[in-house]
């Protein structure tokens, strides 16, 4: 007769060992001597069941730091002194003559990240640009501009703008010399969709000549630029997190305007005062939620799960939506956590198992610490339905619970993968990983929280995952494990894009490591042409969010680690704690 194990840590009072350690250098195994039980709660002879740890440092702020946090920027005063400033932002978008130099404060705009205080002006100003491209300068950089800020509205713009400057025979040699113009086409190109050759090719070059030139440029603002455009595009960047960079390239530059610059400087602020309050919600919520001590192999997250949530969305209105991608990234990373180091195969088949059925008393059969697990996932799920039946007079409880519940069958194929050393190819790897990313779940999540009124349709299309949504998580997927298959694997995983394309391929890491960067880019114009297809039940703007969800993975593992297990602790001090000095 098959006997029912029932594991639990936390009866045999023997804890997990956590200590500081960097993931991959050192191989370390909990050997956890756990109490062995029949279904019928007899004890057996004790057996050594083997535990991993993810072996993650201790997160680095506590709910009384981040309690006591306290924003100088949350009063009237910011709010008045960024309303004169705004209008007098407002007043230079409506008076520029000169198309270019509308373009170029748009553009501004948005690296500072305050473009959404403009949305309707910055449309006015876009839509007569499209109308009257003949009073714009012919010059390289003024078409790629356009190009890219008109794109990236949904404008139908062509490829074939840019043909009067490839088709030139001394293309090559002339633009060499025009670097303001080849970054501007190669921060165009990444605005391309599938099958434009022009641009493509456009890309190649510029990238070519960009990194020839990168340290040989005089003009230290421009060489700046190239430096940071090269490390990433900014189609793959999330303007909050390069504002406080960007602000001080800008106050260096030529054509600044001051007014811009301390609208920019405030409204970071002020946002940063508004991200405290939230940051102080979610600590409390996770001081009282948090497993703590029994569940110490796993990631204990909460700031780096809210940059997740600010990357995904910045606007000042949506902080339910914050809220709850926050507390669901901090949940499911513990429970991938289960499933990727922590659980027996046995438990995480029984675990799955009792998801799938969804139902409380089903809970019963599972060890204390899949519990813990079980109830947090449940109730942070019942608990958005409830506040979204509340609010917005619809149940959402059922595609909600379907689409987490769907991500944790494709854990249990990756898991049932590694126990059996199974080696999927890539393409049956991607089919399994592009849930697991978690892609489906945040942007359902997504949906529901920033949606006013909620669309049936739109909820439906968004759970049978379509293009946007699959190649958007691919794209995720791809870049989480650029940043974090060398210590999955070193903590024993199932291999993950880059292992599986050497296996099909027999090439270096080095050699899959750079295909992945180009099958990233395919399928961002793949994305991108689905966006512009305007083929969907969404908002562009909703849109946008899932495509602000990839762009946060690009900036958290574009460097080659893992930047969410491992805190990039400058990088939230800046973003969260620290305000901008204002003169
Ligand atoms: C990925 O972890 C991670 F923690 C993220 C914040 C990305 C979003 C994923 C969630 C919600 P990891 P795996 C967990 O790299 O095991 O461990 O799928 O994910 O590669
Ligand atoms: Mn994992
Ligand atoms: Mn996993
Ligand atoms: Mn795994
Ligand atoms: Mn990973």
């Amino acid at each position: 007769m098959a006997t029912i194990v029932h594991i639990s840590p936390l009866t045999t009072g023997f804890r997990s060992i956590v200590r500081r350690f960097s993931p991959g250098k050192t191989k370390f195994v909990t050997a956890c001597k756990s109490v062995i039980k029949s279904s019928a709660g007899i004890s057996l002879s004790p057996e050594p069941i083997i535990r991993r740890s993810g072996n993650y440092q201790p997160c680095m702020w506590d709910n009384k730091f981040l309690q006591s946090l306290k924003s100088g920027y949350a009063g009237e005063n910011s709010e008045v002194r960024a309303s004169e400033l705004k209008e007098v932002v407002e007043f230079k978008l409506k008076n520029v003559v000169d198309p270019l130099d509308q373009l170029e404060l748009i553009d501004h705009l948005q690296k500072l990240g305050v473009d959404y205080h403009f949305h309707d002006e910055i449309e006015r100003a876009l839509k007569n640009i499209y109308s009257n491209t003949d009073k714009l300068e012919k010059n390289l950089h003024a078409t790629a501009l356009r190009f890219r800020l008109l794109r990236g509205r949904g404008y139908d713009v062509s490829q074939e703008d840019f043909k009067g400057f490839t088709e030139n025979e001394r293309f090559k040699e002339c633009l060499g010399e025009d670097v303001k113009g080849i970054l501007s086409l190669y921060e165009a190109s990444y605005y391309s969709i599938e099958g434009e050759s022009l641009i493509e090719e456009a890309c190649s070059f510029t990238t070519k000549i960009l990194k020839e030139r990168v340290n040989n440029i005089d003009d230290s603002y421009l060489s700046m630029q190239v430096k940071h455009s090269l490390e990433l595009p900014l189609q793959w960047r999330i303007p909050r997190f390069e504002a406080r960079w960007y602000m001080d390239l800008y106050e260096n530059s030529d054509n600044i305007i001051p007014e811009v610059l301390k609208l920019a400087k405030l409204d970071f602020n002020i946002v940063q005062g508004l991200n405290q309050e939230e940051l102080k919600e979610l600590s409390r919520w996770w001081d009282r939620t948090s497993p703590g001590n029994k569940l110490e192999f796993a990631r204990d997250r909460l700031a780096a799960s809210f940059l997740w949530g600010v990357g995904i969305t910045s606007l000042p209105q949506h902080g339910y939506c914050r809220l709850q991608i926050t507390k669901a990234i901090q949940i499911i990373s513990v429970i991938d956590d289960v499933y990727d180091v922590y659980g027996t195969l046995e438990e995480l088949e029984l675990f799955t198992k009792v998801i799938e059925r969804w139902d409380i008393t089903a809970m019963e059969e599972l060890p204390d610490y899949m519990k813990i697990c079980f109830l947090a996932l449940y109730n942070s799920i019942h608990e958005m339905a409830y506040d979204i039946l509340k609010e917005k007079n619809l149940d959402v409880l059922a595609p909600l619970s379907r689409t987490v519940i769907n991500l944790l069958k494709h854990y249990l194929v990756e898991a049932r993968w590694y126990h059996s050393g199974y080696k999927p190819t890539l393409d049956e790897y991607l089919n399994n990983a592009s849930t697991t990313i978690s892609g489906p779940v945040m942007a359902i999540q997504s949906y529901i929280c920033t949606a006013n009124p909620i669309k049936k349709e739109a909820m439906k299309y968004i759970e049978e995952i379509p293009d946007i949504v699959r190649l958007a998580s691919e794209i995720f997927r791809l870049a989480d494990d650029y940043g974090t298959s060398s210590d999955e694997l070193a903590r024993g995983d199932v291999p993950k894009s880059i292992q599986c394309y050497m296996n099909d391929t027999g090439v270096s890491e080095e050699v899959a490591r750079k295909h992945m960067k180009g099958l990233m880019k395919q399928k961002w114009a793949k994305l991108i042409q689905c966006r512009y297809s305007k083929d969907y039940p969404l908002s562009w703007s909703f849109v946008e969010i899932i495509l602000n969800l990839v762009r946060t993975s690009h900036c958290v593992y574009n460097a080659g680690n893992d930047g969410f297990g491992v805190e990039d602790e400058e990088a939230l001090y800046s973003l969260f704690i620290e305000p901008i000095p204002l003169q």
